[in-house]
């Protein structure tokens, strides 16, 4: 299999971690979603990554859809509870951080990271401090009062996609040098430490060191 979309994108990190804990050996081809030529866009209409070549030359687009077909064909090391109330709040975790946590930590990577470490740019750094201010703290209040006191799998006794999605984004914040402050949000914080210290995150994250 082949995972299109370099590991500088949250959504490609949160494919190939969920690789990496099923145990699914696969390539990853750093693809710029810029241009959206015609080729791109036929592996995904809508030109975003990361797309997931199979074998036999099928492209899965979106990383929600890719996690969901790896579930559905590599279920010996389930990232879904079985309960259906445990899965659907799986879902809905992995659903939150893939959009309200995204767009939240979004300009501040693109401005820290992108723009200053790929590009080698100019970073607007009042932008960030607004970003920060105005969208991530409340934000993280919100997350704060809803995580379990210790740190560990969100949801079940095991690891899952909530988990993978959340640390997909906890991880751009690292890339970011946004430091989660563990006096304000101590939970957050062990549970950042927690999941970014497991094997899988440590190898994606390698590649952008
Ligand atoms: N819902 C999509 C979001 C993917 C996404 O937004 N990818 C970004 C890179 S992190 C992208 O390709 N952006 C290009 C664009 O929006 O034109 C997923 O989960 O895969």
């Amino acid at each position: 299999m082949i995972v299109h979309g370099g590991s500088p994108s949250p959504f490609a990190r949160k494919v190939m971690v969920a690789c990496e804990e099923k145990g699914l050996s696969y390539e990853n081809k750093p693809l710029v979603p810029f241009p959206k030529t015609p080729e791109f866009l036929a592996m995904n209409p809508l030109g975003k990554i990361p797309v997931l070549e199979l074998p036999d030359g099928t492209y899965l687009p979106d990383s929600s859809v890719i996690c969901a077909y790896l579930e559905r064909a590599y279920p010996e090391k389930p990232l879904l509870p079985t309960d259906p109330v445990a899965c659907a709040r799986a879902l809905f975790i992995e659903e939150y951080c893939d959009t309200k946590l995204a767009e939240t930590i979004g300009p501040i990577f693109f401005q820290r990271f992108v723009q200053r470490v790929l590009f080698q740019g100019e970073c607007d750094e009042a932008a960030v401090a607004t970003a920060i201010e105005e969208g991530l703290e409340p934000v993280l209040d919100q997350i704060e009062g809803l995580l379990p006191d210790e740190a560990g799998p969100l949801v079940s006794d095991d690891l899952t996609l909530a988990d993978i999605a959340f640390g997909a984004q906890l991880s751009s914040l690292v890339l970011a040098e946004v430091e989660v402050d563990a006096a304000r949000w101590p939970k957050i914080a062990a549970y950042q430490k927690w999941i970014l210290a497991r094997d899988s995150f440590a190898t994606v994250m390698s590649t952008l060191s």
